[in-house]
């Protein structure tokens, strides 16, 4: 039996960006070589900021198109739809039942978003949002996550939850499950704001690369990308933020150590950089678009590559969920006995 690796993105914009596809989906893809992989569309979790019914619909499918179109394969992984697999919001409700207030005050992500929209934007379910991540990662007895920094908080709750649960129901409830962070990649920084990790749903799209974006904007925002007056190339995070984030993009798809592009590029100016850059990310990211829009636009073949992650999900899925529903003291209906 090979150890179980779980992950998911929120359908929150129609295309992926650049930080998506490094801080996790490579490693999604090189995971299903030693690992049992199941990948999901958080739909459940994207109805959290209010999206338009039809909008949300095309971009649950366009993120599945461009999880197919990276290399997860359907054929090795479970691919799916969150909402397809009620078990996701069943066991969400238990695991809130054990989940102190305090604890979940303290997520910074909620902290930023509700702070940004204010309490009367604030929904309950952006509250409780931890908690479901917490119930699709424990479903499926999952062994490592592969996310980036940001989900870092997310995951500890996770973990301490699947703690718990062992304590107060039993060991073999849950399995605790790892994150799988690679801090090279973990957070690839905005191109207009190098303070700012890249986001999907960012305000301002000239600071995103987006995978399914016209190769010339593509090209464009990397040639506008924000740098610092020094006109040295060179790596460090602190000093050079806008520099160094250009450096380790370059570095994730070309396969050269950031040292080597550092002596590499010794003495050129940042425009030499950002051309070669540009360069690189539209060779690496056309056929990835290519394919995400020919799945796309078969939303019939797509649909029946979810609908049978959907069926093996929720084997899997159910049978957690009545392991858990016993233990805490429900009573089976006679057709589970
Ligand atoms: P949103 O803008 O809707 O919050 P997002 O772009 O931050 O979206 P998520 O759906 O929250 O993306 O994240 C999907 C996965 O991509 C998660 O594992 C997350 O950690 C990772 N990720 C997101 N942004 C980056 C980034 N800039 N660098 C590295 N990994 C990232
Ligand atoms: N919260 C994550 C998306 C997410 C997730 C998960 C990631 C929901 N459930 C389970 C890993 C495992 C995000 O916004 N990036």
């Amino acid at each position: 039996m090979k150890p179980r690796v779980f992950s998911a993105m929120q359908p929150t914009a129609d295309s992926l960006q650049l930080g998506n596809y490094l801080g996790a989906l490579v490693q999604w893809v090189r995971l299903q070589d030693t690992h049992d992989a199941i990948y999901s569309v958080v739909d459940l979790h994207a109805l959290t900021v209010a999206p338009d019914p039809e909008v949300l619909r095309r971009r649950s499918r366009a993120t599945a198109a461009q999880f197919l179109a990276a290399g997860v394969d359907p054929q090795r992984s479970i691919v799916f739809l969150q909402s397809h697999v009620a078990e996701h919001a069943q066991l969400a409700w238990l695991l809130s039942t054990f989940t102190g207030m305090g604890e979940a005050g303290r997520m910074t992500q909620f902290k930023d978003k509700s702070a940004k929209v204010g309490e009367a934007g604030t929904n309950v379910g952006l509250f409780t949002y931890p908690i479901l991540m917490a119930a699709d990662i424990l479903l499926y007895d999952t062994d490592l996550v592969p996310v980036g920094e940001d989900q870092r908080q997310h995951l500890e709750l996770s973990r301490d939850l699947a703690e718990r649960l062992n304590t107060r129901l039993g060991e073999g409830s849950v399995v605790v499950p790892d994150a799988h962070i690679v801090e090279s990649v973990a957070k690839i920084y905005d191109l207009q704001d190098p303070t700012k990790k890249m986001s999907k749903s960012a305000v301002s799209p000239k600071g995103t690369i987006e995978i399914l974006q016209d190769p010339r904007q593509v090209a464009k925002n990397i040639k506008s990308a924000a740098t610092d007056s020094d006109a040295v190339i060179a790596f460090d995070r602190e000093a050079k933020a806008g520099v160094s984030n250009l450096l380790t993009i370059y570095s994730a798809l070309d396969g050269r150590s950031v040292e080597q592009l550092v002596a590499d590029y010794e003495g050129k100016m940042y425009g030499h950089l950002k051309v070669d850059l540009a360069e690189v990310v539209v060779s690496y990211l056309t056929p990835l678009r290519d394919s995400a829009m020919e799945w796309i636009e078969s939303p019939a073949r797509l649909d029946s590559v979810l609908e049978e992650g959907a069926a093996k999900a929720r084997t899997i899925a159910s049978a957690t969920l009545a392991r858990l529903y016993e233990r805490v003291g429900l009573v089976a209906p006679t057709s589970r006995r």
